[in-house]
């Protein structure tokens, strides 16, 4: 994706661009180490993690400490120079990385874990923490993160709360909005925003926290961030089944919810033309035999014999009613990976090769399916669609559409923009569930706003009040005024 392919956004002139005398006092700032200028190493900055995206910046930053952070946004905002926070780079809206020439501002090196309250079940950590790397460390604590993505490996907490990240177990654990304790941000004038106190309740005046949750990048730099933290499980099941109707997936979820209630902590799903991706793409053995659909349930709870009795009287529910085809359960640690792994590993396999379209939508459940329907027989006479396919968070609501063709095609583009966004609010639903607006749906958002035009002159009210100049992330979640 190149600006000629979005012909809508132009680079904002009131934004200077980035000099050598720039370059130079960022050095100062930093040290020559902290500020990376050498054209390869630019490569996977200005990269995003499906390749469809690409900047042209020509500077990295890489803070260290807060008081850093904060002396970089001062100097930008005194020289009008635009900044594109990046965590892991694994966002999949095109949001971390810039449109233009912005300079990418890596949280990376922020990645202390400054300490665990394993009473409250709480941790503070910087923005740069990789995920993975916190759930480690709280291991040894007896607790664990409350969110858990395919993307654990890279992605960042900071990432995760710009994001607002869902995942695997949101069914479960809720969503960022209650575990996020507290935040610790730069504003676009570099002054440091220090809500880390932690409190599990605190009303003294509006939680500004909150205006980071999904905010990408455009409110502020996320320095730091406390997150409450469940007790890790002691017992786990994983139940992999195929069904072969979807309608049947949802009595499943509602069965799962009955019998398994508060042990359930994951019920997600993927259809056919998933698994054939990682199968044969990625070569990951099929844990069943051939189905419509397969849903992994997972439980989290403190006593084996209960976990257990639990799931069993969930399967006999799902032979006794015949919802469901097959099923294998485990509760070894590798083999509850190795069917981690298929369904984690989704966006590895459809991405490998060609071009992906990608839509992540809040649907009702009833309706959750049919877009894949839709968009099958809509693009039936397309020769460059080769696949469309859908997975995800069944038990939030969140399908993941997906749209394979072997290389970008502007038919395709157009059979699928703005039609499922229409098809999406005409059935109640959200354009974005989970991955954010970003780049890419930008331009859709004063139409497709979850909650209607006064949101949206909201939201515009506070990127003025927060950053007067449009140096935070530009281009990136508001549409062009
Ligand atoms: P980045 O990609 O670097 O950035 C994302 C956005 O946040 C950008 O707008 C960026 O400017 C901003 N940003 C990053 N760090 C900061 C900061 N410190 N301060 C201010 N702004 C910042 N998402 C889900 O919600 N659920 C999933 O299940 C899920 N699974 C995934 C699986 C795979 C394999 C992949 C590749 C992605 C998946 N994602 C998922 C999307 C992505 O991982 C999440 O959006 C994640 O939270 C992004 O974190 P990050 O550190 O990589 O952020
Ligand atoms: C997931 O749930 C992620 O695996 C990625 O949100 C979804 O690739 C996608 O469409
Ligand atoms: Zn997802």
């Amino acid at each position: 994706l190149t600006a000629d392919r979005y012909p809508w956004v132009t680079r904002a002139p009131h934004l200077s661009r980035i000099e050598d005398k720039h370059v130079a006092a960022f050095e100062r700032l930093l040290g020559p180490s902290g500020v990376i200028t050498e054209e390869e190493q630019l490569d996977g900055y200005n990269t995003d993690w499906l390749k469809m995206v690409r900047g042209q910046s020509k500077v990295v930053l890489r803070p260290k400490t807060v008081e850093e952070v904060s002396a970089v946004m001062r100097s930008c905002s005194e020289g009008k120079l635009a900044v594109c926070p990046q965590g892991g780079n694994t966002g999949l809206v095109g949001g971390s990385v810039p449109v233009f020439d912005e300079i990418v501002l890596s949280m990376s090196l922020m990645n202390n874990i400054i300490k665990v309250d394993p009473v409250g079940g709480n941790v503070w950590c910087e923005a740069g923490c990789v995920l993975e790397a916190v759930n480690t460390h709280l291991e040894k604590f007896g607790l664990m993160m409350p969110y858990d993505l395919g993307a654990k490996g890279s992605c960042q907490v900071g990432g995760n709360v710009s994001t607002c990240a869902g995942g695997l177990r949101l069914v479960r654990y809720g969503s960022l909005n209650a575990n996020l304790l507290g935040v610790q941000a730069v504003l676009a004038n570099g002054d440091i925003l220090d809500c880390m106190s932690g409190h599990r309740k605190d009303n003294t005046g509006y939680h500004l926290r909150q205006l980071f949750l999904g905010a990408e990048g455009t409110l502020g730099i996320v320095t730091g961030a406390v997150i409450s933290c469940p007790t890790l499980p002691t017992s786990v099941s994983l139940a992999c089944l195929g069904l072969d109707d979807f309608s049947k997936v949802l009595t499943t979820l509602r069965t799962s919810k009955r019998i398994l209630c508060e042990t359930l902590s994951s019920c997600e799903v993927m259809d056919d033309t998933c698994m054939d991706a990682v199968a044969n793409k990625l070569g990951l053995k099929p844990p069943l035999g051939s189905h419509k659909f397969y849903m992994l349930v997972e439980t989290h709870a403190s006593n084996p014999q209960h976990d257990g009795d639990k799931m069993d009287a969930f399967l006999q529910e799902l032979l006794a009613c015949g919802d469901v085809e097959d099923g294998t359960v485990a509760s070894e640690p590798s083999k509850m990976n190795a069917l981690w792994q298929i369904r984690e590993r989704i966006t590895e396999a459809l991405s490998r090769d060609g071009y992906l379209y990608k839509y992540d939508l809040s649907l009702p459940h009833e309706k959750f399916y049919e877009i894949v329907h839709v968009m099958r027989n809509r693009l039936r006479g397309v020769k460059a669609a080769k696949t469309v396919s859908g997975f995800g968070h069944v038990g939030d609501g969140n399908l993941h559409l997906n749209v394979e063709a072997d290389a970008f095609d502007q038919e395709i583009l157009e059979m699928c923009e703005p039609f499922i966004f229409d098809w999406t609010q005409k059935n109640g639903g959200s354009i974005s569930a989970e991955h954010g607006i970003g780049f890419k749906k930008a331009k859709f958002m004063g139409k497709y706003a979850a909650t209607g035009k006064a949101s949206l002159s909201t939201m515009r009210a506070i990127k003025t009040a927060l950053d007067p100049n449009g140096i935070l992330n530009p281009y990136k979640v508001l549409p062009p005024a």
